[in-house]
């Protein structure tokens, strides 16, 4: 990549670029007259330099053009589209950051095009009727948040809650009258009809200060641990109800950071004192394609990390919102939902079960609600890609259920995934709750050209019905939750996921000139962790579960082969690198495999070992996995690896696993998680909990999570040779310093403590709750604005697409299924 001289953020393409073309006039025109010759095509980043380095063949003299701003230009170009004599570029010179230029083939000229316009170019490749149809429809969600404040800068993307306590400590500056907003939401909390914090003789903002200073004056005779109800009686007479804390230090510290706003709002204890209301006391999360269960569905068809992680997330929420309750001085039982679909067929499951307790909680429940057309109950599992037939009757159903139990409607709702966020986000519209939408990994990112080929995709994704839910659950969302930066607003050379809706389009369906926008304040960073009562360091002897000591070690070196394991380990003794992942060609476990038998100092050193899905590719329902199965196999010929290699069938018992994490560690390996892309990656972080020095893919989350050399490390699964030697590097130095392993063991863990634990995700996320509820309050008019907007969208496109989806339903071929 070109290191001079960079753009700088002042300084535009279309500014820029003329300047660079005529600096390299000679070579630019024949590159050109390259990229046109072809005709109509769109062209990827690296086709563009592959052409370019055809056509200047000198070494020297591709390095200096490389080396200029022309070359700064086309690195940081994402993918071109060819009219000629034009070639539109679309640029990204920092994250969240797009510019579109168009450049003359024949005289270099160069034009700034708008988003719209570049959309067009693409769309003339594919469909050159619809792109010039003027009554082609375009959507702009931007132009309805014409009053939001945005952030600027690429560096402050996904810290949402922050940024709005900064822009609502600003709203509430100045006259008293700009804090009545906060009196009046103070004034509406209650719980079931019960009112909390305020009642009417404490209705302005000057009443509620000088109240505050009373109340201060009266906290500070009583010792710090007085129980509230002993004061509870004269605060209510003064205006103030339950609600403040459970003791007089509590009630005097929330009433300090209500002093400091009203006084002179600041972001830390505008954030402080809203996060403190009890506003939040029963939650639903819509996690809606199955299977969802608690135990026994890891490895069926579309279940995997999300299930770990929704279950986990309501354990700490409960965790959370107890200490909240408690500490707010009520006595109140919160309540979690997880809504997902009820399936009769079951198989062995209980994923037939209407109301399920899950556990590790006191009052949260797995409540399923089946899918219903007019034929009846749908018995069977649906892949996640053909539910959107049945999405609308189900959020019907499951809100009319949801009502029943909870006795009213929740305060929050969460969705999953793009079927459970558009079921959310129908459910909170419906019922004006505060709303928050997780995608875990959005599809469009993952196949490459998803948007401008949806038609030939279609049939078999439904990324029509699918694109337009998440621009619905994007757009209706008070606030998103996601797992890293990247997935926000990618890194300086990739596009992040959401980043990828903010101009898109679908030839002959819409076109989409602002879908999202990553500077919005409603994107923030939540990293999940790993349930740290089943991932612990392997050095807690302890706590250890020798239950499973005999089971492991059968599974890692016995030599018998059967349905649970095949290959065997010849030398015990050896270190063993390990991973475990769904077969899907983006985990890349035969990617592993692969740079594992062609590295002989790497096979030298330690043994591998592979978890999953199971040997008979006979038996697997879906294709891509089926070839991975056999892929495996073929490359333990090939690399005849019987005696370095074990590979044991998918595993879905938690405890069990995180055992073999530690046993692993026990042999002072390490994990391997090599994936082409991964959003997230819950095993990651699982490894790196007990201990496990981790290698990753730097392609997605785990690029965040691990600090390169420092915590773990980076292997980039395009570059296989490189990665094997990195790995291989690593045992050697362990070899001649066993000091090493240690070190990389302990920085992992110290990584997860800081960053990455379900206490730090349930304490910010009830956080966002608590702001976003003020925050929407405050916009209210805006956002039932832009709700109409998306209603539209919903009743003449979405339900249009969905219903297809069902006419098509039994002629098209079944989609693969993979998360
Ligand atoms: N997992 C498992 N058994 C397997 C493979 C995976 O229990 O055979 C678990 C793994 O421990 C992790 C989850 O499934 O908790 C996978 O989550 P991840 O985020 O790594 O990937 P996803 O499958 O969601 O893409
Ligand atoms: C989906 C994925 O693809 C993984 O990368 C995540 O870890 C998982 O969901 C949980 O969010």
């Amino acid at each position: 990549m070109a290191s001079v001289p960079a753009l700088k953020r002042s300084d535009s393409v279309v500014d820029t670029m003329p300047e660079a073309l005529r600096q390299s006039r000679y070579h630019m025109k024949r590159c050109f007259s390259k990229y046109v010759e072809k005709g109509r095509r769109l062209l990827k980043a690296n086709q563009l330099m592959d052409e370019l380095e055809q056509i200047i063949d000198d070494h020297t003299e591709r390095s200096q053009v490389l080396e200029g701003l022309l070359g700064y230009i086309l690195c940081t170009t994402k993918e071109a589209a060819v009219i000629p004599p034009y070639v539109a570029f679309a640029i990204r010179p920092n994250p969240g950051f797009w510019e579109f230029v168009k450049v003359n083939a024949n005289d270099l000229s160069v034009d700034g095009i708008t988003a719209t316009d570049y959309l067009k170019f693409k769309e003339t490749v594919v469909d050159e009727n619809w792109a010039n149809d003027e009554n082609a429809l375009e959507l702009d969600f931007g132009a309805m948040d014409y009053s939001i404040p945005h952030l600027t800068l690429s560096s402050s993307i996904g810290n949402g809650v922050t940024y709005v306590s900064k822009f609502l400590a600003s709203k509430l500056n100045g006259s008293p009258c700009s804090a009545q907003p906060l009196v009046d939401y103070l004034l509406s909390l209650n719980y079931q009809g019960e009112k909390l914090m305020l009642n009417e003789t404490i209705n302005t903002a000057s009443k509620l200060q000088s109240a505050l200073i009373v109340a201060d004056a009266a906290l500070a005779s009583l010792p710090k641990d007085t129980p509230y109800q002993s004061f509870e009686l004269r605060f209510k007479e003064w205006g103030f109800e339950r609600g403040w804390g459970d003791t007089a230090e509590r009630v005097k510290e929330t009433m300090r950071s209500a002093s400091e706003v009203l006084q002179a709002p600041d972001p830390f204890n505008t954030e402080k004192f809203l996060g403190r209301l009890p506003t939040v006391f029963n939650v639903v999360l819509f996690s809606v394609h199955g299977y969802f269960g608690q135990s026994d569905v890891l490895g069926l068809p579309d279940t995997g990390g999300q299930v770990v992680y929704v279950l986990d997330q309501v354990v700490s929420l409960e965790e959370e919102l107890l200490l909240r309750i408690k500490q707010q001085g009520l006595n109140v039982k919160p309540q979690i939902l997880v809504v997902t679909r009820l399936i009769p067929d079951a198989k062995g499951t209980k994923c037939n079960q209407e109301l399920e307790p899950i556990n590790k909680t006191k009052h949260s429940h797995i409540l399923r609600v089946p899918f219903r057309t007019e034929n009846g109950v749908l018995p069977q599992w649906i892949s996640r890609f053909d539910v959107y037939p049945y999405l609308e009757r189900y959020a019907q159903d499951a809100s009319d259920k949801i009502i029943e139990l909870m006795e009213g409607k929740p305060d929050l709702i969460i969705g999953n995934y793009t079927d459970g966020n558009l079921v959310a986000s129908l459910m909170a519209s419906k019922l004006g709750v505060t709303l928050g939408t997780i995608a875990h990994a959005l599809e469009k990112t993952k196949y490459e050209d998803s948007d401008v080929k949806w038609k030939e995709l279609d049939p078999k994704y439904h990324f029509s019905c699918q694109f337009t839910a998440d621009l619905i659950a994007m757009n209706t969302a008070d606030f998103v939750i996601t797992s890293t930066y990247q997935e926000i607003a990618g890194s300086k050379d990739r596009a992040g996921q959401y980043e990828s809706h903010a101009a898109f389009t679908l030839p002959g369906l819409y076109r989409v000139v602002s879908g999202t926008n990553v500077f919005d304040p409603k994107y923030n960073i939540a990293s999940p962790g790993a349930d740290q009562s089943v991932y612990f360091p392997h050095t807690e002897k302890h706590k250890r579960l020798t239950q499973f000591r005999q089971a492991i070690e059968e599974l890692l070196f016995s030599k018998a082969e059967n349905d649970e394991h095949i290959g065997y380990l010849e030398d015990k003794k050896k270190p063993i690198i390990f991973s475990m992942a769904r077969l899907d060609i983006v985990k890349n476990l035969t990617g592993l495999t692969e740079w594992y038998g062609k590295n002989k100092r790497l096979r030298n050193l330690v043994n591998l070992v592979i978890v999953g899905a199971f040997f008979d590719p006979s038996k697997s329902k879906d294709r891509e996995e089926a070839a991975e199965i056999q892929k495996m196999h073929t490359l333990i010929e090939k690399y005849q690896l019987r005696g370095q290699i074990r590979w044991i069938a998918a595993q879905t018992d938690r405890n069990r696993n995180s055992e073999l994490y530690r046993t692993i560690a026990d042999t002072r390996g390490a994990f391997v998680q090599p994936a082409l892309y991964e959003a997230f990656g819950l095993t990651v972080i699982e490894a790196m909990n007990c201990g496990l020095p981790t290698f990753a893919t730097n392609q997605g989350g785990p690029a965040e999570i691990i600090v390169d050399g420092v915590s773990g490390f980076h292997i980039d699964p395009n570059h296989g040779d490189e990665s094997s030697n990195k790995i291989a590097d690593f045992f050697q130095k362990c070899k001649e310093d066993p000091e090493y392993w240690n070190r990389i063991s302990a920085q992992g863990l110290q990584r997860i403590y800081e960053c990455y634990t379900w206490k730090i995700y349930a304490n910010k996320v009830l956080n966002m709750g608590c702001v976003y509820n003020f925050w929407r309050q405050l916009n209210i008019d805006q956002k039932i604005a832009k709700q109409r907007y998306i209603q539209t969208f919903y009743n003449l496109q979405f339900r249009n697409l969905a219903k297809n989806v069902a006419a098509r339903r039994d002629e098209t071929p079944k989609p693969e299924t993979k998360e």
